[in-house]
């Protein structure tokens, strides 16, 4: 089934942000951010600024009427900057003009005096400073620190893994209008609209029920917009409360990068410990994680990294420190795969680092330690593992061994010319880490014409939610897709909704959409019971909008039924609520049981390195991917596309530079670079797991929106050992990304070396 927006997305019909119509007297915001990243606020000139032409006003700190606070898990992120300033590009004021020019000229005419204090950049300084956003997390299953005593070979050693931009094609936005009796409706580009109705309250002192959040779609959000799309949508509302008019703020490609925070940046130390088996014994790590100048979410992407600490392997023996550390930068925040992903690039390094130690291939290692059905995961929980069937299957499927032969054939043949093949498995355990957030709402209308309405708080995102939705409520009700809507995610139909993330949208919505159109179908089914003069409800059944009684086809159509139904005065609409089963985490522990199940996969990546240049091509990406019972395959495949290449690009290509002084240099397409059609792998080819295992997911259709873009990280270590064939006395450091300039200097590090020595 396609997507139900395609056809509107390629007549460039689809609705987002920026084309919702204006209403009369909208006016236009336009933030003056702070240059320094670190410092105290003095005072705000805005007296130029504000007899520039169409400005109505100049929003500050001291103008809310709310509290000058959008942090949403810890109350250390103001709004407005008021005393400090903590990064560069933090709010400080915001203009309202007439038009979308005028207040972007305006802005340029502030000026704010900032005294500097100390800026840091690095999280292990902040670390050795002591400045924390949380007490330190800790994971311990068995005793590390003995087993290293027994371990045949020990190896210690510092990986390190940037951040990286969302670069969801629509940047951020909102758009507020005042309704009656002093009530605001905004339009927000965002995961989370519940998250958004609570900040745009706290700022503006309304009740949550004065406050309506509205999401027709996101032209990609990636985490960037779970939580840091509040903070547009509180500018937007406070603008609209204190001037009575409509707001709209739409920001720039710069403004977006330049203001908002990134995937967290994680510096990490390890030590692993194998026996002369080369199973894993035992494992330490410490990771350092650069959390920005505030909260954001950067506490649970930290618990999500211990989560992944150690992939899809099983070590009896795991200690596991996170420290999330406060730094001048814009606050990191969620991003596909919310922390997991730079664990796992951790546990990665630290199998490269054996393998490279002990002369054997890390496919080895990581084969002998996959993680299997009955072990325990570090924080408790019990696997029901396919890691071991995806390894296989894949290998089955795709031949491992054999590539690996080409390669060193090619190696052999070829001077300046290296190819590296690298296998990685996945394990992603889905569920939000914190359990009362698995929880959805769908409100289901049948209407007298036989159509079905359905709202529920999945926001569209490109993703394909929607199309998955009406799936559920078509399948339920067995209509054709065309007599199903997915409506707007609205905060008045749908209330307290959690964020679309954590892959977990379809799967909590999906529920709840299928208990609500469930319910309604009951109903209907106990009126058609009479019409067909079947002897129980049991006994009818709907397939394709004709009744059928004990199997047999009936001349009652799904129309008349529902208007009989109406005229019956049965009840035709459904709000349903749909809760995961069995989840539970203690903190005060460190164990429970946090994730409804885990998805499975195993790539075999393979890459090519030009040794005078120092690029590489990624040749392929071949994948047993877990999707369960996959519900739309043109969907998941996308999906697993989009996330291979975007995990690709985070592992080598996508450089965020900030300098000493906390300023973003890589701030533009042109010095921050994304795979485009040329760097994307010549070929991804995957197949579906083939397992019969229940599992808790909507229709065995297990979450796919992240998981994939873990399969990326196995670029970074097939172009390392491209790197490598080179150069084998070389051991580059594990350093993500793993970026041209990087792989030039690596194979020539030896030289270097001696070039210095003066030999
Ligand atoms: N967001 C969140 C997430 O709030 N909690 C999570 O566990 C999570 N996991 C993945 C992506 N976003
Ligand atoms: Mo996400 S990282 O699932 O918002």
């Amino acid at each position: 089934m396609k997507n139900v927006d395609s056809k509107s997305h390629v007549r460039g019909e689809s609705i987002y942000l920026d084309d919702i119509p204006l209403v009369q007297g909208t006016l236009f915001a336009c933030v003056y951010d702070s240059t320094v990243a670190h410092g105290k606020l003095k005072s705000i000139d805005t007296t130029e600024a504000e007899k520039s032409e169409g400005v109505v006003k100049i929003i500050t700190a001291k103008d809310l009427i709310g509290e000058n606070q959008i942090g949403g898990i810890l109350p250390d992120e103001p709004l407005f900057a008021d005393a400090e300033v903590h990064f560069q590009g933090m709010p400080v004021a915001l203009v309202l003009a007439e038009t979308e020019e005028q207040a972007r000229h305006a802005a340029k005419k502030i000026m704010a005096e900032i005294e500097p204090l100390e800026i840091v950049t690095d999280p292990r300084i902040a670390f050795a400073k002591g400045d924390l956003i949380v007490p330190p997390k800790h994971f311990k299953l068995g005793d590390a620190e003995e087993a290293f005593k027994d371990c045949e070979y020990v190896f210690e050693g510092r990986a390190d893994v940037n951040g990286q931009e969302h670069l969801y094609i629509e940047t951020q936005g909102a758009y507020s209008i005042p309704t009656e009796q002093g009530g605001i409706k905004v339009y927000s580009s965002t995961q989370g609209p519940t998250a958004v109705q609570r900040c745009v309250s706290r700022v503006t002192a309304l009740p949550m029920h004065q406050i309506e959040v509205d999401v027709t779609r996101l032209g990609g959000a990636f985490g960037g917009k779970e939580d840091q799309a509040n903070a547009w949508a509180a500018l937007c509302a406070v603008g609209t409360q204190l001037t009575k008019r409509p707001v709209k703020y739409a920001l720039h490609r710069m403004e977006d990068m330049r203001m908002t925070g990134k995937r967290n940046p994680y510096s990490a130390d390890y030590k692993i410990g194998l026996d002369k088996d080369l199973k894993i014994v035992a494992y330490e790590v410490v990771f350092y994680q650069n959390a920005g100048a505030s909260a954001d979410l950067s506490p649970p992407v930290l618990e999500r990294t211990l989560f992944h600490c150690t992939n899809a392997y099983f070590v009896p023996n795991v200690t596991a420190t996170a420290y999330s550390c406060r730094t001048n930068l814009p606050p990191n925040t969620a991003f596909r795969g919310f922390g997991g992903p730079q664990g796992m690039f951790v546990i990665e390094s630290a199998i490269a680092h054996a393998a490279e130690k002990l002369n054997v291939s890390a496919s080895e290692i990581q084969n002998k330690n996959l993680i299997n059905d009955g072990d325990k995961f570090p924080y408790g929980q019990i696997a029901e593992s396919e890691a071991v069937t995806t390894w296989t299957q894949a290998n089955e499927k795709f031949d491992f061994a054999q590539f690996q032969k080409e390669a060193d054939e090619f190696n052999q043949q070829n001077k300046f010319v290296k190819k590296g093949v690298a296998l990685m498995p996945i394990c992603f355990g889905i569920s939000f880490t914190k359990t009362p957030m698995n929880q959805a709402r769908a409100l289901v209308h049948v209407y007298t014409d036989g159509s079905v309405a359905v709202s529920t708080g999945a926001v569209e995102m490109g993703q394909g939610v929607n199309t998955k939705i009406a799936q559920v409520a078509a399948c339920v009700f067995s209509l054709p897709i065309d007599r199903i809507k997915v409506h707007t995610t609205n905060t008045l139909r749908i209330a307290n909704t959690s964020p679309t993330a954590a892959s977990a949208a379809a799967d909590l919505n999906g529920h709840a959409t299928q208990i609500a159109c469930e319910t309604i179908l009951k109903r209907l089914k106990d009126v058609a019971k009479d019409l067909v003069e079947a002897q129980s409800a049991d006994d009818v059944t709907i397939e394709n909008g004709f009744v059928f009684r004990n199997g047999e086809s009936t001349d009652l159509d799904w129309v008349t039924l529902v208007n009989e139904g109406h005229m019956q005065r049965v009840n035709m609409s459904e709000h349903a609520h749909y809760a995961t089963a069995g989840l539970h985490f203690d903190w005060g522990t460190a164990s429970g049981h946090p994730f409804a199940y885990h998805v499975y996969g195993t790539a075999i990546v393979g890459a090519t390195v030009d040794c005078l240049r120092g690029i590489y091509t990624i040749d392929f990406v071949k994948a047993c991917h877990d999707f369960g019972n996959s519900m739309n395959t043109s969907i998941d495949y996308g999906q697993i596309e989009g996330g291979i290449v975007q995990g690709i690009g985070w592992m080598t290509m996508e450089e965020v530079v900030y300098d000493a002084q906390g300023k973003l240099r890589s701030n533009a397409l042109s010095t921050y670079k994304i795979p485009d059609i040329y760097s994307v792998p010549k070929t991804i080819e995957f197949i579906p797991l083939e397992t019969m295992r229940e599992n808790l997911a909507i229709f065995n259709s297990k979450a796919v929106g992240e998981p994939p873009l873990m399969y990326g990280i196995g670029a970074y270590f097939a172009i390392r050992n491209a790197v490598k064939a080179f150069n084998n006395e070389n051991s580059p450091a594990f350093d993500a990304p793993f970026t041209p300039e990087k792989v030039l200097m690596n194979l020539y590090a030896v030289d270097f070396k001696k070039m210095k020595a003066g030999k």
